[in-house]
């Protein structure tokens, strides 16, 4: 029977009560004993409640903190049966695309379209509601990747289309298929990479009904797509995938899912189907900018004394690196990226002032700060990049060139909009750019690099900044790395040294743990005989470290290096920082990745040592195979610059060193 609250002592919410009280007494009342959970930024509240609750579900509490700190006494894993590297792409006829599709069935004209769109990989996981594609596959040429998880497979797509520039394709089944590919549909879809999902569904007759394996797959995935469709009839199917294609790599790129009912892959056409799009409503902005906008913003930037170039991931999107630095170089014009720009700017170069914002440097947030004129290519103000929006670049007047025009003034009103791609804009744009003297804004600029490096403490303990360092170096800064999401993810950005555009594959705008490693798999795919490292952390890549079986299966050689703190260091990073130490659900027991990766059939070895970190990099880069180096590293490193939540952009902590 439920309590009553005067017979369990819960206190009603009370006036002066704040959110975390009440959810907690509320909890309380309900009688819940155990919460199962994950932390992270928007629930460090809740979380720092925990840790002192002295009422309503404290017991629990203490019972959970225990749960949470207990230490893992075992690994995981310690089967050394290998799974065999089996490189089991089918074999393959192809097909012609362009054949009449009459008498075909849905399965068969999803493979002819998909070879029309020059798809060449495809990552998923099969079912009932697919198996008529799957059947279909042994006679398409379209290499299939057969993942350990939904998610790992929409990671993976991403990460191919992000180090590659096409789209990143993805099946997986109805019901639970389907919703495990949300995550990564959510994160291409805050970062605009190009993907499109098939998800099967149950018979067109039973929608509705409760079906087995049913799920609302365009209701759930609706906020998460740039578009979604459910296809009805077969006679619509070639033309809602050239429709998906379209949509997904045009204008502002994005995520298009596509749910076919298993019946219409069954189904065949009895005669030839109209595969013209029709998208009415859809007329994506691109190619050139207007003329007079684009001579106001030149004309705003020759006339700045003090200008800099505030560059994003549309700068990669476009492949417009070539243009935007001719532009820089020719106006001696500062480069400042953010975490998707990173690459379209060479960080070697002097004008360059490496990533801006909350965990960016203290010479790039000074710099735009105190610019009389910002220009931003391909960047949307994220709040990570702004800090407080009302002190945000408070002297400058501000051009934003962009694709999207809803991009425009969302977060900051500009002064100069261009709205169009940013190659051709800035190809419009060169030949106008002039070169006043700007002496005295690069001679301040030098100042502030010299009087705020990037730095840390290279001693003691093995620290993550001089081991992604040491990586830069090994690699001659030309790798493909994907991360996970926390510290390790930062101090990549901050240390590898980026040179080129689709080098960095990782989640800005969903900042999704877990990532990392499917990533640097699906970019292997996209890159065969190119080095691509996972730079993670022991809670992201935990979250998804089954896909090194794939990456066995498929003998993709992506190498995994593991930043172990045994925290989930950059939750841990804030309660140091903002709620007294104390460090509820941040620690992290971690398994013996070594022998995990051992029994997935990859290499291994761990490194506890400063001493070792160069030998054991050459071993992992050598190495004919995928690769996990479990680096245990400093537990209570920090990463700085840091600008705290709410404040302005050049109201930073510091590293003590500085
Ligand atoms: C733990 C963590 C910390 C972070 N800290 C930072 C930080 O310190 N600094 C930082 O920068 N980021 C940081 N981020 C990332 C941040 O959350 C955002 O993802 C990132 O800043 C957005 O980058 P962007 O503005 O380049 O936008 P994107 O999401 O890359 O948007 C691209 C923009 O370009 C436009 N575009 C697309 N195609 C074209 C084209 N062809 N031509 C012109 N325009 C085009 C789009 O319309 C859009 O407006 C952090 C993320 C995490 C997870
Ligand atoms: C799926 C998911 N859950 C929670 C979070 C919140 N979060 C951001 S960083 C972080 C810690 C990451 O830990 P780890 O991977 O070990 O990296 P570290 O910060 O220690 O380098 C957490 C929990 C997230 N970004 N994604
Ligand atoms: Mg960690």
């Amino acid at each position: 029977m439920r309590r009553t609250r005067k017979q369990s002592n819960i206190r009603a919410p009370q006036a002066g009560w704040d959110g975390t009280d009440v959810l907690l007494a509320c909890l309380a009342e309900e009688n819940v004993e155990v919460m199962f959970g994950f932390p992270g930024a928007a629930i460090l509240p809740v979380l720092d409640r925990l840790w002192f609750h002295a009422e309503g579900i404290t017991n629990q509490t203490r019972r959970k903190r225990l749960a949470f700190s207990g230490a893992l006494s075992t690994c995981y894993a310690n089967s050394t049966e290998r799974i065999c590297g089996r490189n089991d792409i089918m074999s393959k006829t192809k097909t012609d695309a362009a054949a009449s599709l009459a008498g075909t069935n849905g399965a068969q004209v999803f493979h002819r379209m998909l070879q029309a769109e020059g798809v060449e990989t495809m990552f998923g996981f099969p079912g009932g509601a697919v198996l008529p594609i799957f059947d279909e596959l042994f006679e398409s040429p379209i290499q299939f990747v057969l993942t350990r998880h939904e998610q790992g497979a929409t990671h993976m797509a991403d990460a191919y289309a992000r180090s590659t520039g096409k789209v990143g394709v993805v099946i997986a089944t109805s019901g639970p298929g389907a919703t495990n590919i949300v995550t990564g549909l959510a994160t291409a879809n805050m970062d605009s990479i190009p993907m499109v999902a098939f998800t099967g569904q149950v018979k067109s007759t039973l929608i509705g009904n409760d079906a087995f394996q049913e799920a609302d797959v365009t209701g759930v995935t609706r906020p998460v797509t740039k578009h979604n469709f459910l296809v009805r009839d077969v006679k619509d199917l070639g033309r809602i995938v050239r429709e998906a294609f379209h949509i997904a790599r045009t204008g502002r790129p994005g995520p298009v899912l596509v749910d076919i009912p298993v019946d219409c892959t069954v189904a065949k056409l009895d005669s030839e189907p109209d595969l013209e799009p029709n998208l009415p409503g859809y007329k994506p902005r691109g190619g050139i900018g207007n003329e007079r906008q684009i001579r106001i913003a030149a004309d705003m930037i020759n006339a700045a004394r003090r200008p800099v170039l505030y560059v994003g991931g549309g700068v990669i999107l476009s492949g417009a690196a070539e243009e935007l630095t001719a532009v820089a170089r020719k106006g001696k014009l500062p480069v400042t990226t953010t975490l998707l720009g990173l690459g379209a700017f060479d960080e070697s170069d002097p004008l360059s002032l490496k990533m801006l914002g909350m965990h960016g440097t203290a010479y790039a947030n000074h710099a735009v700060q105190q610019c009389d004129c910002l220009v931003s290519v391909g960047a949307r103000f994220d709040d990570r990049v702004t800090g407080d929006l009302s002190k945000f670049a408070p002297n400058a007047k501000i051009i934003h060139i962009d694709i999207d025009p809803s991009s425009i003034s969302k977060n900051v009103e500009v002064d100069v909009p261009v709205v169009g791609d940013a190659k051709a804009i800035l190809a419009q744009m060169l030949p106008m750019i002039e070169c006043p003297d700007r002496s005295a804004w690069l001679a301040q600029i030098d100042e502030w690099k010299k009087k705020f490096p990037l730095t840390y403490k290279a001693d003691g303990d093995i620290r993550p900044q001089e081991v992604i360092e040491k990586l830069g170096e090994l690699t001659k800064h030309d790798a493909i790395v994907a991360t996970g999401v926390g510290q390790h993810q930062m101090w990549a950005a901050q240390f590898y040294g980026w040179k080129k555009p689709r080098q960095i594959i990782t989640s800005g705008g969903l900042g999704t743990m877990g990532f990392g490693c499917p990533a640097a798999i699906g970019a292997q795919f996209g890159n065969p005989g190119k080095l691509v490292v996972d730079i993670d952390g022991d809670g992201s890549f935990t979250m998804t470290m089954v896909e090194v079986i794939t990456a066995v299966q498929y003998n993709q050689p992506a190498k995994f290096i593991v930043l172990d703190n045994e925290y989930l260091g950059m939750v841990r990073q804030w309660q140091e920082l903002f709620y007294g130490k104390r460090y509820s659900a941040t620690p992290h027991a971690c398994p013996e990745f070594t022998e995990i990766a051992k029994g997935f059939g990859a290499g291994a070895a761990k490194i506890t040592d400063r001493r070792q970190v160069a030998d054991a990099l050459n071993e992992m880069i050598r190495y004919d195979g995928p690769f996990v180096l479990h680096v245990c590293v400093a537990r209570e490193e920090n990463v700085f610059p840091m600008v705290a939540a709410g404040k302005a952009l050049d109201d930073m902590i510091h590293s003590q060193l500085i």
